[in-house]
């Protein structure tokens, strides 16, 4: 039974048991329906306490349900029942209240949380809106302004800060089931009025708030459609009558359910859900990991210290002497104290961080640790250097993890007696902050090293995605085509301003060119040195690139790389020198102009046929993990779905058709690709069988 009761003296108690969140199937929709006939139609019964049982409240509506039309009861027509019963029904919330969860809870007439809670309208991020009257409710009860913070951004806030909005009547350090009870009792003596029946408020000051939230969707969020709908169904909630405003958005929910963008996000969901699991080995337990050390203090190895200490893990870092350890040190004390600042973390919080960590120049420090992770300098004699060192003082069942962006793991593993206890680890920085990481055994890597390093990913609330050994692995990979593409568009006529703006109008957070600004030019042209000199030429090609590393023009830390920077001010500007270098290299007959989907024609079908490469040569294992590091490594827009997948919403012909003119025989389409193409197959079906011959 999803939903149960139990008459407790004059309160009713509706248990919900919908494993693994609880979410509103179809089953929960009816039986919470017929729970508020139930409840009605007992006369000793005067209040109910809705809770949930196992690790949640409702999650939110059953998205597995959203690919196929949605079944009656509704949920709108559920929680007007509950809202509308004469007798108060009250939400013990724990775990997650979110999207149709919080609805249900809105439709209540008092709610009580569990401190740990957390409480959201996710829907945005799944490409939808607020379904079942959260946009109408909410702002009804926390206001205006409030609710379009929480509706547009989709994240959840923590049970006190509910508290504070009012979107929570009291919370609880344990079981809110005991004052959610007491509540209910005093609701029934005096029920308040039900959301729907109370104005709504509209923004106080409401110059400008409607259009300049819009203008921000529109700069921030480029081609997003929920966000934009969820924005004027809240403004709809201000101005017209609560059953009006109901009706605008449910079919704005319903319109959006369907629609491109909300498919591309559902498939993000669920192959996020996936992240880190690998059937192979589901017998194998991960080893525990209770302390772990990092070796370099740099940014990539202070932003992995910060990320190993938010998981609560003890960590040592070592450095070579001590002054670069202070540095190290430093660096570390400064991610703590700037997520202090703006308010990300509690000082006290900040302090048992600290007190996880300790720092020593001496290896044999690193002897107790169960697991060290190098992130010094990329060179392979540096790394092999520090491999060996570790190899003789860690206990013989440590694991050694290389943070390596491009070398061969193999390579650094051969400076070890254990390379059985080797795994990569790559790391995206700032370490503490990007999702991605790469977790790259070797052939020798034992499988509990594998189990152990995916559950550690998972741990440090990153996504974990396999990967083979190349050069680059699956992400870097990638980047080196998107940079060959867009350099390539310069010698044929484009601007680096022109490039930037078509990948940033596709969904890019950044084109290729201002963020490698950003980050700095110069190590990917080291790394095209090392590739230039073990005879890869088309990986290694980027003239334009090289001569701006030659000229020193190395990014925003030296004023000036693809675009030129004032002093104290980040905003690119064109640069002659830039154009000079270019006109110089371009033939007579490139100079032409691109728009920005031409632009976008060139490098997208480039990038999705380096992807099937990957697959092809079982880099990646399915298109959903390049789709997951395209998105959680290099901001390819979560709502196209991810690399591969847009590459099926594009049409694979269509794909193979932008390749196969192109002079370039780099660009030459996949034999997997033309594969595909030819049976007429889309990746998401890949490993299904062909289709009979006739
Ligand atoms: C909505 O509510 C629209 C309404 O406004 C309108 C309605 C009319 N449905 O993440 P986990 C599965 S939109 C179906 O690993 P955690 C998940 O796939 C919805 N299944 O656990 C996984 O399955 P499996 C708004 C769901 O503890 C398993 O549960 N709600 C759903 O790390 C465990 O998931 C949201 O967007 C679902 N809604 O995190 C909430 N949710 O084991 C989305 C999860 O087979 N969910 N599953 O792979 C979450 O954010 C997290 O799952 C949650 C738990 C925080 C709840």
């Amino acid at each position: 039974m999803v939903v149960t009761l139990t008459r407790d003296g004059d309160l009713m108690v509706v248990t919900v048991d919908n494993p693994p969140v609880n979410a509103l199937s179809q089953a929960l929709r009816q039986g919470l329906l017929d729970a508020v006939a139930t409840v009605e139609s007992d006369p000793k019964v005067r209040a109910a306490v809705l809770h949930c049982a196992g690790r949640t409240f409702i999650a939110g509506a059953d998205i597995r349900e959203f690919g196929s039309p949605s079944q009656p009861p509704h949920l709108p027509d559920v929680i007007a029942a509950i809202e509308g019963t004469g007798k108060p029904w009250v939400a013990a919330i724990h775990g997650s209240a979110l999207g149709g969860g919080l609805e249900v809870a809105l439709g209540c007439a008092g709610r009580v949380a569990r401190a740990e809670s957390r409480l959201g309208l996710p829907e945005v991020t799944l490409g939808v809106i607020p379904g079942a009257g959260g946009t109408v409710r909410l702002p009804r009860l926390i206001g205006m302004e409030t609710a379009t913070e929480m509706i547009l951004s989709g994240k959840p806030i923590d049970a006190e800060r509910a508290r504070a909005k009012g979107l929570v009547d009291l919370v609880t350090e344990g079981d809110p089931l005991p004052s959610a009870r007491t509540l209910a009792r005093s609701l029934s003596e005096t029920p308040p009025h039900p959301l729907s029946r109370r104005p709504c408020p509209d923004v106080e000051d409401g110059s400008g708030f409607w259009e300049g939230r819009e203008a921000t969707l529109n700069a921030k969020g480029a081609g997003q459609e929920a966000p934009l709908a969820a924005l004027k169904a809240l403004r709809s909630a201000a101005t017209r009558p609560f059953d009006e405003a109901m009706g605008i958005a449910r079919s704005a929910f319903l319109a959006l359910r369907d629609s491109t963008q909300a498919k591309a996000l559902r498939h993000v969901f669920l192959v996020e859900r996936g992240a880190g699991s690998d059937p192979t080995l589901a017998d194998i337990p991960p080893r525990p990991i209770e302390s772990c050390g990092v070796v370099g203090g740099g940014t990539m190895g202070a932003g992995i210290v910060a990320a190993l200490l938010e998981a609560g893990l003890p960590t040592r870092l070592l450095e070579r002497d001590e002054a670069t350890l202070a540095q190290g040190l430093n660096r570390v004390g400064r991610i703590l104290d700037g997520a202090v600042t703006k308010g990300r973390l509690a000082p006290e919080l900040a302090e048992a961080r600290r007190a996880l960590f300790s720092g020593t120049t001496d290896a044999r420090d690193m002897a107790d640790r169960d697991l060290v992770i190098e992130a010094v300098f990329e060179d392979l004699d540096v790394k092999r250097t520090v491999f060996r060192t570790l190899d003789k003082v860690l206990k013989a069942d440590a694991i050694i993890a290389t943070n390596t962006s491009y070398l061969d793991p193999r390579e650094i593993a051969t400076a070890t007696t254990r390379p059985d206890r080797v795994i990569g680890l790559h790391f995206f920085s700032p370490a503490h902050v990007m999702k991605l990481l790469e977790v790259v055994p070797l052939p020798e890597t034992a499988p509990d090293v594998l189990a152990t390093a995916l559950a550690l990913g998972k741990r440090l609330r990153k996504i974990p995605v396999r990967t083979g050994i190349c050069d680059g692995f699956i992400g870097n990979r990638i980047l080196r085509i998107l940079r060959r593409e867009a350099e390539s568009l310069l010698l044929e006529g484009a601007t680096p301003s022109q490039v930037d703006a078509a990948m940033r109008a596709f969904g890019f957070p950044m084109g290729p060119f201002e963020a490698q600004d950003l980050g700095g030019l110069d190590i990917a042209h080291l790394d095209r040195r090392r590739l230039a000199a073990s005879c890869a030429p088309a990986a290694s090609w980027a003239p334009l690139g090289d001569a701006l590393c030659d000229l020193g023009r190395l990014g925003q830390k030296t004023g000036g790389g693809w675009y030129d920077y004032r002093q104290g001010d980040r905003h690119p500007h064109p640069s002659p020198t830039v154009e000079e270098l270019v006109a110089a290299r371009r033939t007579a007959t490139s100079d032409r102009t691109f728009s920005a989907e031409e632009i976008q024609n060139r490098i997208i079908p480039a990038m999705v046929n380096e992807g099937f490469h990957i697959l092809a040569e079982g880099i990646a294992r399915t298109p959903g993990d390049i789709d997951l590091v395209e998105i959680h490594g290099y901001g390819f827009p979560r709502w196209r779905g991810g690399l591969m997948y847009h590459a099926d919403q594009m049409g694979l012909d269509r794909i193979r058709g932008a390749l196969v003119n192109r002079a370039d025989p780099s660009l030459a389409p996949s034999p997997l690709l033309d594969r595909l193409t030819k049976e007429g197959r889309t990746l998401a079906d890949l490993n299904a069988p062909p289709a009979a011959a006739e």
